[in-house]
């Protein structure tokens, strides 16, 4: 998180910590959400591994292997180097399910989403809880305030340049939850020649300005605005970017309210929201 500020412990409830097993080696390397006692919402290319390097080519395939990873939840510290908190816990996962349309050769992915079903059923806490997810189809109206939390990265100048989300790589990453308030950008002005130049398309949305955005190490963690009625709803999960709080290049996320119909599909989840 760039311009953020540490979160209150326990304020993001929903708040995941992924870890991934890479060869043996354990790290944490995304974010997630807990949208039920059964299932976590992520970022598809949180799952991409990528081996036989040579030089900066790099051999690219997902590994949807459950074994691999483990959920922690009500976690505040970063779990690389702190360890677990008083009040987190590890849940194993079940089955990892990347959404069809994702395609790991492109960094600016559609559908970079997926769906983790948690081995057993999560124990919520004051510290763990879900998050609403929003109605079909529906897009948070631009300008409205929202927040993006996560252990990633803090400093733009850190992370790279170019727009490749490499989940597993980052090296620099907070020691904490930190969080930063974001406004939605309009599509249009997303999409426009000095921002994106036509690539956001129809399932992501742009949040941020200059100075405050989602890094590296983000990846996969919560959007969440207020809606109407003053609870907090999952519009995003942190996907992919120009860079960190860079001028004219917002944070992008895959826009979850156009894959509720997808969600409900794959898991036994009714979000409550008419079809
Ligand atoms: C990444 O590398 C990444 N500024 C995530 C979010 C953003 C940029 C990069 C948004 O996973």
């Amino acid at each position: 998180v760039i311009g953020g500020q540490e979160a209150v412990p326990g304020s993001w409830p929903w708040l995941v910590h992924l870890q991934m097993d890479r060869d043996g080696e354990k790290r944490f390397d995304c974010g997630a959400s807990i949208i039920s006692g059964k299932w976590i919402i992520s970022a598809a290319h949180c799952f991409v591994r990528e081996d036989n390097c040579m030089g900066e080519l790099c051999h690219k395939r997902l590994d949807t292997d459950a074994s691999h990873y483990k959920a922690r939840v009500g976690q505040h510290r970063n779990s690389d180097g702190a360890g677990l908190d008083a009040t987190a816990r590890d849940y194993p996962i079940r089955r990892i399910i990347i959404h069809e349309l994702y395609n790991m050769a492109k960094s600016d992915s559609p559908a970079d989403i997926a769906l983790l079903e948690v081995d057993g059923l999560i124990s919520f806490t004051s510290v763990v809880s879900p998050v609403c997810l929003p109605t079909a189809r529906s897009d948070p109206p631009a300008g409205q305030s929202c927040v993006v939390a996560g252990w990633g990265e803090t400093i733009p100048q850190l992370a790279k340049l170019k727009s490749v989300p490499l989940s597993g790589h980052s090296k620099a990453s907070s020691t904490v939850v930190m969080q930063v308030g974001v406004d939605i950008v309009n599509r249009r002005t997303c999409n426009s020649t000095q921002y994106y130049n036509g690539v956001i398309s129809d399932d992501m949305i742009c949040a941020g300005t200059a100075g405050k955005d989602a890094c590296q190490g983000d990846s996969g963690g919560p959007l969440v605005c207020k809606d109407a009625a003053g609870a907090y709803t999952l519009e995003g999960v942190v996907s992919w970017g120009e860079g960190c709080g860079a001028y004219q290049k917002p944070g992008v996320f895959a826009r979850v309210g156009h894959f509720i119909p997808w969600i409900e599909a794959k898991s036994d989840i009714n979000s409550g929201s008419p079809a």
